[in-house]
């Protein structure tokens, strides 16, 4: 079937909750995805941050189909091989004590929250149902109606109350708005380190660290999700490294299974993962032998292959080419590591319409929050490949 065909099915048979770019990928191999047609294009969304290791990375699919063939699902009513070895892995390669695995991001962020509040009657003594996580404006967490009842976005949130209690919101970078929220009932504060779908916002410098000490200073837990800006992506394997700051809980999913399978965790040390007792929390998939065994050689891969140090460098390069394309309609280039925006000037007439650009030219894009061009590849990406993408998005930068 062609495109077109392809295009048509999914607009008459599939919910349109998404507007997607209308290419229709049926290969990719690294950097790269085909269309029905063979036409070629770069990666520079990575599904969002999902395939840091790059399309079908050969090892990850041999550790897929070698585990596949062994079991794949025993259920948490039993224990798997593959699971305990993915903890140890983990707790190594993140130096947090213990971890809790599930599938989505959702979910993960969903069980930081159960966590959170369980720390906050036990442990702090706030009263039963009365705690409060303070999250920033401009975030995004997930779809489930408790984390879209803490959405500054109206589309993601109107339509779906009532609302889940207990999540005031204060700007995003604004420690001072920050202290002003804290009151004996607060467990937590969850923040995104970078805020992606805001459109790549870093905070101030200094944030994290105030966000750490205001923990501190009023016993309240940090919960950073690093589902997007974890695992390499930012040039650092957690971006709360860039300043030398670490949660008490960091939340991670996407890349942790190289985009072949839904794998998500929960980080935490003993004292606080340990409060969960056995029937408190679970899930039917997480943590099966399939989705650890792919999570164990995703890790091996940004390990091996230097991902992070590749997203350091290769991003610095990147960004600074970027910023210094001549251009009517760019505003700014901001990011860190390989998580890129380029903000548009109010008058471009949008970022879809320069993604669209991409697009024509075999480079895959995807807009956020109307202005802002994300660019995102594989970390995998060498030099020579985005040497190769640089005179094209200067041309569509140059578009009327
Ligand atoms: C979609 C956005 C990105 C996330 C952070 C939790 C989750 C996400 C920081 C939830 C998910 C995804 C969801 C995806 C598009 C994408 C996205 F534009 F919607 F906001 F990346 F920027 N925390 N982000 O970024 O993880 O449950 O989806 O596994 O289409 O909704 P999930």
């Amino acid at each position: 079937m062609n495109s077109q065909e392809l295009i048509d099915l999914e607009e008459k048979y599939g919910a349109h909750n998404y507007h997607p770019l209308d290419v229709v990928i049926t290969k990719g191999d690294g950097v790269w995805v085909w269309d029905a047609e063979g036409n070629k294009y770069l990666d520079c969304l990575s599904a969002y941050s999902a395939l840091n290791q790059g399309h079908v990375h050969p090892d990850i699919l041999k550790s897929l189909i070698d585990q596949a063939a062994k079991v794949t699902l025993t259920s948490r009513a039993f224990r798997n091989d593959q699971l305990s070895l993915f903890y140890k892995e983990l707790a190594e390669m993140t130096g947090y004590e213990m971890s809790l695995p599930m599938n989505s991001g959702a979910e993960a962020v969903e069980t930081a929250l159960k966590l959170a509040r369980k720390w906050a009657y036990t442990v702090k003594g706030v009263p039963r149902h009365q705690a409060e996580i303070i999250v920033a404006e401009g975030n995004f967490h997930g779809r489930t109606i408790s984390i879209v009842t803490f959405s500054s976005e109206e589309l993601y949130k109107d339509d779906f109350g009532p609302f889940t209690p207990g999540f005031p919101m204060v700007p995003y970078g604004d420690l001072g708005a920050m202290e002003a929220a804290i009151n004996e009932n607060t467990a937590a504060i969850m923040v995104e380190p970078i805020q992606g779908e805001g459109g790549v916002l870093i905070p101030p410098d200094g944030y994290l660290q105030g966000l750490r000490e205001l923990c501190d200073k009023h016993n309240i837990l940090l919960i950073f999700d690093e589902i997007q800006t974890g695992l390499g992506r930012t040039g650092k394997l957690f971006a709360q490294e860039h300043e030398g700051v670490r949660g008490d809980m960091t939340i991670i999913g996407k890349a942790l299974s190289g985009g072949f399978y839904p794998v998500s965790a929960v980080l935490a040390d003993t004292d606080l993962m340990g409060l969960f007792k056995s029937g408190e929390h679970g899930s039917t998939f997480g943590g099966n032998p399939l989705g650890a065994a792919v999570a164990r050689a995703s890790l091996k891969v940004i390990r091996d292959e230097k991902l992070v140090e590749n997203a350091d460098e290769l991003g610095q390069y990147f960004i600074d080419q970027l910023a210094e394309i001549p251009s009517p309609h760019v505003k700014e280039v901001r990011g860190r590591g390989m998580l890129i925006g380029v903000e548009l000037k109010e008058n471009a007439g949008g970022a879809r319409r320069f993604c669209e650009a991409l697009q024509k030219q075999g480079i895959l894009c995807k807009e956020t929050h109307e202005t802002v061009i994300r660019f995102a590849p594989p970390l995998v990406i060498d030099k020579e490949t985005i040497d190769w993408a640089l005179p094209i998005i200067r041309e569509v930068l140059n578009m009327d």
